[in-house]
């Protein structure tokens, strides 16, 4: 068997996906339903922990798609647990040296090519450990202004599938204010050139879409691969939508 959204991110097209970031089984389900390419469980500044990940990742499996977790830090021993509870992949933040990279992509691979421990419980066999290497999916967030440095070095990392940008850490870290359109230039610099070093080393570059009026000029710019909204928001928008009507009548 082969990893469905590897093949996604290698075909060309735009893959899209959102955020779960409430432990709980039933929401997990529906999201993993609703027709996204992957669900992003955020077990960095989301409610899941890893003692949720074993219920979250079958719930949204159920639903039809498969999990990328977000690790809460760069820790190889959160890596090799999150695929051995059947994520397809993991997304690693606030990379921003090849060494970061490097730890990274070595977590998620059996040896030779890792340090990855063996011992699955429910985690995705792909045939076996050589073939599984490669199809689990690394994913380096660059978001830092030393990982804007380092973006080529991060990109060409064997072992490193995708970058995703965390453009508000990005901002931060820079010296920027939050701003969610994304919008000033000195950012927009930034996130280009981390695009283009993916792009120079056949790295697919995704980013989170901060409303889904982004998309097209994201997917124009050559992203591939994008988050749009999580659980909470749309419960929120959903219901906030349904009493603001209501309170019009
Ligand atoms: C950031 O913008 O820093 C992110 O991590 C987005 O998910
Ligand atoms: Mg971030």
């Amino acid at each position: 068997s082969t990893n469905a959204l590897r093949e996604k991110l290698t075909s060309g097209s735009p893959v899209f996906g959102t955020f779960c970031s409430i432990p709980h089984v039933t929401s997990a389900e529906a999201l993993g339903g609703a027709g996204f390419d992957f669900v992003l469980v955020d077990a960095q500044h989301g409610a899941p922990t890893f003692d949720t990940l074993v219920q979250l990742i079958p719930a949204i499996q159920l639903g039809g798609a498969p999990s990328l977790i977000r690790l809460p830090w760069n820790d190889p021993a959160l890596a090799m647990r999150a695929l051995d509870l059947g994520a397809a992949g993991v997304v690693v933040p606030l990379i921003s040296t090849r060494q970061d990279a490097e730890r990274a992509a070595t977590a998620c691979r059996y040896p030779p090519s890792g340090i990855r421990s063996f011992g699955q419980v429910r985690g995705l066999s792909y045939g076996s450990t050589a073939a599984t290497n490669d199809e689990v999916l690394c994913i380096a967030m660059i978001e830092t202004a030393e990982g804007l440095e380092n973006a080529d070095a991060i990109a060409s990392t064997p072992g490193v599938d995708g970058i995703f940008i965390g453009p508000v850490d990005l901002a931060l870290s820079m010296g920027l204010p939050v701003d969610f359109t994304l919008s000033d230039p000195r950012l927009k610099e930034a996130m280009t050139a981390i695009l283009e070093a993916g792009q120079r080393h056949d790295c697919p570059v995704g980013m989170p879409l901060f409303g889904i009026g982004m998309a097209s000029g994201a997917i124009e710019a050559g992203y591939r691969f994008m988050t749009a909204g999580g659980d909470g928001g749309y419960i929120r928008m959903g219901a906030m939508g349904d009493i603001t009507k209501l309170r019009e009548i």
